[in-house]
């Protein structure tokens, strides 16, 4: 989608260093951290909140929250608190569907 600006990250148009990267997603930290550890899992495609996910994103889905628990593991989260977050509706400001994972001290909600 051209103004989505996670499209533009993923397609190289804003520089964004990814911590992790395969062929279905990207992880890269929130701009704006709300907790000590706050990254963002987001799916190449674009889909564009929970409301448009279908059937055929199921693989997806489930590479999400491996990934999610990859992260937990490499940023030793397992003892700690962490959550994820999908935000929808007026609580979802770039519309297009990505997780929020946040771990260690909590500042703000997200
Ligand atoms: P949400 O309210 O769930 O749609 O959160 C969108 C998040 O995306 C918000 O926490 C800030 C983050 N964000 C928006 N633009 C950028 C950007 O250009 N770079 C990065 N790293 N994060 C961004």
């Amino acid at each position: 989608m051209k103004d989505c600006i996670f499209c533009r990250i993923i397609k190289g148009e804003i520089p964004k260093q990814f911590d992790f990267e395969s062929d279905v997603l990207v992880v890269f930290p929130d701009i704006n951290p709300s907790a000590d550890i706050h990254l963002l899992i987001v799916p190449k495609q674009h889909i564009e909140a929970i409301e448009s996910i279908e059937k055929e994103h199921a693989r997806l889905l489930f590479e999400v929250y491996q990934t999610v628990s990859s992260l937990v593991a490499k940023n030793n989260l397992k003892d700690n608190f962490y959550r994820v977050v999908v935000n929808g509706g007026k609580a979802q400001h770039v519309p297009h569907l990505h997780f929020h994972l946040l771990g260690g001290q909590w500042k703000k909600m997200v």
